[in-house]
């Protein structure tokens, strides 16, 4: 066969996919095959697969850059092809079905604010040392998701009588190699309860106003409000309706608490975000001029809940302030606060403290609950700052 038709069968299968032919022009690749570009706002926690955590500045607009918001990936990102792409739903339903992205666009469309902070933010303050990847305070991000209630099409497939999970999975699959070993290669792979996914839950296709990245779940991504990023499963595939709660890899061996019942702890599957404050400037170990107030800025989230109220001391939690909220409370979203700090003019180190309490009445602790594990680092930590001489 010549070259030339060679080509052009390779091209007619899928270029992106093909080997480079001698001396034929290198394939286009398809639009699925775009990568994320250099995005040298992020500090990199790992490269394989991309683990990037947001730097200070980018948790500062109420809005995160896209360029600059946190990726938390397990497995190498997949390279959907939108053309083919099709979701899934299936299981304990009346009509199993599959969409297209292209019919996803075209059903009703809502766009939410939602928070996603990674379970394991701000897990470098652990002590003893935690395994894991040590996340600073920048696991954590807000956005505007545009894409379709998942119950749109929960309802259209049927929930059947008795069913009270729906399993959402990943594109995205691989082994874990260390202990707790997986059972060799398995997807991404989350459930939720029923009331959560027929209440607003979305399957977004775009992230502040524009498609997703292939690192933040394109073509199309779970978002589930108030919860723990773990539970908006990227590159969706499938959406799995079942009669029984899942025991998947990542929500048992990973991001699961302990919880107590009757006395007897038994782990329990992450779900809504804790309430918590953080700190977003001064940074720790920053030098601030002894003696000039200095303006001490945050975010704060509660999950499901609203934040009421956000406290800050600069004396090691001896005394309280209560700190200005920024922002008018926004479902699922964070308040940013602020609050002038009147440095001290003698010169030494001083830690700051932030804590916030919801409409739930919920404060954060001041110690770290053992339960927790290595998730849900929303006890106050202390930031260690140092007043400088004078400016
Ligand atoms: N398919 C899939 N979905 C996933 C993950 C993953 O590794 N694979 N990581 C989860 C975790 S732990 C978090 S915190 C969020 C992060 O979303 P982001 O990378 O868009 O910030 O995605 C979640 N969804
Ligand atoms: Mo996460």
């Amino acid at each position: 066969m010549p070259m030339n038709q060679i080509w052009k069968r390779r091209e007619f299968l899928g270029a992106a996919a093909a080997l480079p032919v001698l001396g034929a022009a290198p394939p286009r690749p398809a639009p699925s095959a775009v990568v994320d570009g250099p995005r040298p706002g992020l500090i990199v926690r790992e490269t394989m697969p991309e683990n990037l955590e947001s730097p200070p500045a980018a948790l500062e607009s109420f809005l995160t850059p896209n360029e600059a918001f946190y990726v938390r990936s397990h497995f190498k990102v997949p390279r959907l092809d939108p053309a083919t792409w099709r979701l899934k739903v299936e299981g304990a339903v009346r009509d199993p079905l599959e969409v297209s992205l292209a019919e996803l666009r075209g059903m009703p469309a809502t766009t939410e604010v939602a928070l996603l902070e990674c379970a394991g933010n701000g897990r470098v303050a652990l002590v003893p040392k935690a395994k894991g990847l040590l996340w600073g305070p920048g696991a954590v991000g807000t956005a505007e998701w545009t894409g379709v209630p998942l119950r749109a099409l929960l309802e259209r497939a049927g929930v059947q009588d008795g069913a009270v999970e729906v399993i959402l999975e990943g594109a995205d699959s691989g082994e874990v190699a260390d202990e707790p070993k997986s059972p060799g290669v398995i997807p991404f792979a989350r459930s939720l309860g029923l009331r959560k996914a027929l209440d607003d839950v979305l399957i977004a296709y775009a992230m502040n106003g524009r498609d997703l990245s292939p690192a933040h779940g394109f073509p199309a991504r779970a978002v589930v409000p108030g919860w723990y990023g773990m539970a908006s499963v990227k590159w969706l595939a499938r959406a799995v309706v079942t009669d029984r709660p899942f025991q998947g890899y990542f929500q048992t061996l990973e991001y699961s608490t302990f919880g107590r019942h009757h006395g007897l702890p038994s782990l329990v599957p992450l779900a809504e975000n804790a309430v918590k404050a953080q700190i977003i400037s001064p940074t720790r170990g920053e030098v601030v001029p002894a003696g000039r107030p200095v303006v001490v800025r945050g975010a704060a989230w509660a999950g499901e809940a609203t934040v009421m109220q956000v406290e800050v001391s600069a004396d090691g939690g001896a005394t309280w302030a209560n700190a200005r909220l920024v922002d008018e409370p926004v479902r699922h979203a964070w308040r940013r606060w602020e609050w002038t700090w009147r440095v001290p003019a003698a010169a030494g180190g001083r830690s700051l403290m932030a804590r916030a309490t919801d409409d739930r009445g919920r404060t954060q602790p001041m110690t770290r609950d053992l339960d927790l594990r290595t998730y849900m680092i929303h006890h106050v930590v202390p930031v260690a700052v140092e007043v400088g001489p004078p400016a």
